[in-house]
């Protein structure tokens, strides 16, 4: 691990893989890396292949890289900093990227508050036990039983699934993913049901004495409350709402029976305005079996990938707006890095009404839908040719970058443009880049953080079910991850996915509506999907056309699948 020739995979992925590059300029996956062992996956081959961007745009023209850097000092010192924003995306998980926001939060800038991927989750499991650390990798190699739960995954973290593919799988989800298809079970529920579905798991559990009594004598608090609330309908009406039978409830405890369950939750659960009290009624469930604090199995999430480091880019920021909620209209100026809000971020007609309004500098790697409204464009390098680490939410292992290639002339990293706009404010300079990298090299996380010394189970669930107001001629929408692309970098597939029941066909050109707008698509049938739902994929231009732009209730978070929509032939 001490070469000076490994590369972090800079991807926004649970995997988090370590590369090598060797003299023939070849870069192969590193087998000293547990999880990388030896693979990369096609999207870090898309990397090697992208066309990086390598010249600055001030007003639509090329120039050299220095004379977009002025043009941004000039408009910012031009600029009243409470009117500017500084919105930062996940195209690079380097522990560098955090660099401009010290600058930005320095000079006065709003900053964004929430997350447009694991907010709500994050925050359940927080609540109910203070921290989201996830158990040592071994753990996860050591356990008997799988459940994927709302996590696709073989597609979004397939060296993690390479380490276990052999084990038994359980996989809760409304689409028939690839995981789906190589499990034992696949409880395939209607969408936003899963805290319902804990419950009845509950309620089974204690039927089968499949309840951790140690577990809840120890760690945990609440869990009468908890069973009370699990207790509280009649067992039949669960299998209504979540489309889960009672037969398929008993075999999912025949399976887990006496074996290391490990628990796979994934953003997919949590899409929602209660996705926090979903994902906790999860982890409850987990807690009152006895997932939790084992020497194998556990609960994994995304964690807070840099639990237990020292934070090398601390930052208070005067304002902070919600990030699914903010108007880019609302800001003279608007500071844009590693991000594609016009296709990532929810509502797109928004998104691109308030960028038309706002004047944009834009700072990434590659041209994209974004960048398309930028006034001022700067190069970042890209990954082979600047230092950095990377810490993972999928497992404690963390991958080293050394620049293995010169930067273009034109290209500027996060530290050297961080350095630049200080110099150029006269604040104060950042530390010494290596020393910054060298304390989150060495720093290693205790293996015990993962403990969870009290487990507060949820005890009043309160979700407004979307089944609820759902018409006859609503879908449910599901929109997640797939393998050839990262959210929004590299190939995007604009297409619905509907089973074949939908009364559609095959190429048919139709328009989708929601109550927070419509968008035209090419059908794709696939009985992969149930029935009730449309899919579509994270990337694809059209569909944040039909999200809704609010924050779910608990953590300012974006909430993707709190939508119902209608299909018509356009
Ligand atoms: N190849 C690839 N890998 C990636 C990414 C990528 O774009 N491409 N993106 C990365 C990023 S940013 C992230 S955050 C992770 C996320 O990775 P995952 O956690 O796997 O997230 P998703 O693919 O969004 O959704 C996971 C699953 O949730 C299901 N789902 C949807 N609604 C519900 C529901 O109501 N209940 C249940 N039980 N399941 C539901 C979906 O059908 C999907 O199969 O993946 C990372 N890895
Ligand atoms: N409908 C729908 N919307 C979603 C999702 C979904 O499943 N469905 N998923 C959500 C999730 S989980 C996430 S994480 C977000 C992701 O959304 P964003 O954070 O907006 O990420 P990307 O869309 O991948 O945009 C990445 C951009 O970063 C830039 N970039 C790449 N590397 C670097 C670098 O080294 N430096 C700089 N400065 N720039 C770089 C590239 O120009 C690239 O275009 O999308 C969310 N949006
Ligand atoms: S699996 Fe994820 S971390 Fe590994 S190379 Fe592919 S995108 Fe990068
Ligand atoms: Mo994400």
């Amino acid at each position: 691990m001490n070469s000076n020739n490994t590369v972090a995979c800079p991807l926004d992925c649970y995997d988090c893989c370590e590369a090598v590059y060797d003299e023939k300029g070849n870069c192969k996956g590193s087998k000293e890396h547990k999880v990388t062992n030896g693979k990369l996956c096609v999207n870090f081959a898309n990397l090697l292949n992208e066309e990086y961007l390598v010249e600055a745009f001030v007003d639509k023209k090329g120039v050299p890289l220095q004379t977009a850097l002025s043009a941004t000092v000039e408009k910012l010192k031009s600029s009243d900093p409470s009117k500017t924003l500084y919105y930062k995306g996940a195209g690079n998980l380097g522990v560098m990227q955090s660099a401009p926001k010290t600058f930005f939060a320095n000079y006065g800038s709003v900053l964004t508050r929430g997350s447009l991927c694991d907010g709500a989750g994050a925050e359940g499991l927080e609540q109910g036990r203070g921290k989201v650390v996830n158990p040592p990798i071994e753990n996860l190699v050591n356990a008997d039983v799988i459940i994927v739960w709302g996590r696709n995954f073989s597609v979004t973290s397939p060296h993690m699934y390479n380490l276990v593919k052999d084990k038994t799988f359980i996989t809760i989800d409304p689409i028939v993913t690839s995981i789906a298809k190589q499990s034992k079970l696949h409880l395939q529920l209607n969408p936003k049901t899963d805290h319902e579905l804990a419950l009845l798991l509950t309620r089974f559990a204690y039927m089968e004495d499949a309840e951790d009594e140690n577990f809840i004598e120890e760690y945990a608090e609440g869990a009468d409350w908890f069973f009370d609330t699990a207790k509280g309908r009649p067992i039949v009406s669960y299998q209504n709402t979540t489309g889960v039978s009672l037969k398929d409830v008993t075999t999912f405890f025949e399976i887990i029976k006496d074996k290391k369950v490990a628990l796979m939750i994934g953003v997919g659960v949590q899409k929602y305005y209660e996705g926090a009290q979903i994902t906790r009624t999860i982890d409850s469930f987990a807690g009152y079996i006895g997932i939790h604090n084992k020497e194998a199995g556990g609960v994994w999430y995304l964690d807070d990938s840099s639990y237990g480091y020292e934070n090398k880019f601390p930052v208070t920021a005067k304002k902070r707006v919600d990030v699914a909620e903010l108007d880019f209209a609302s800001f003279d100026v608007v500071f844009i890095q590693g991000a594609n809000p016009v296709v990532s971020a929810p509502n797109t007609q928004r998104v691109i009404d308030g960028l038309k309004n706002s004047f944009v500098i834009f700072y990434g790697t590659t041209l994209n839908e974004t960048s398309q409204y930028a006034d001022i464009i700067i190069p970042s390098s890209d990954f082979l040719t600047k230092k950095d680490v990377r810490l993972s939410y999928g497992h404690e292992l963390k991958a080293i970058s050394h620049a293995v290639k010169k930067a273009h002339a034109n290209t500027i990293s996060e530290y050297d443009f961080t350095q630049y706009m200080n110099e150029a404010f006269s604040f104060e300079s950042l530390e010494d880049e290596d020393v910054i990298l060298s304390s989150y090299i060495e720093c290693q996380v205790d293996k015990q953080e993962s403990f969870i010394e009290t487990l507060e189970f949820i005890e009043d669930v309160e979700v407004d079910a979307l089944y609820e107001g759902k018409q006859e001629d609503e879908y449910y929408l599901i929109t997640a991850k797939r393998k050839e692309s990262l959210n929004s970098q590299f190939s995007s597939d604009d297409k619905v996915y509907l089973h074949s029941q939908c009364g559609f066909n095959e190429g048919d050109e139709v328009k989708l509506c929601s109550s927070f707008g419509e968008a035209k698509f090419i059908v794709s049938l696939s009985d992969d999907v149930k029935s009730n739902s449309v899919l579509l994929f994270s990337g694809n231009k059209n569909g944040n056309y039909l999200t809704p732009y609010k924050s779910d209730e608990a953590s300012s978070s974006a909430m993707f699948q709190e939508a119902l929509v209608r299909i018509e032939l356009s």
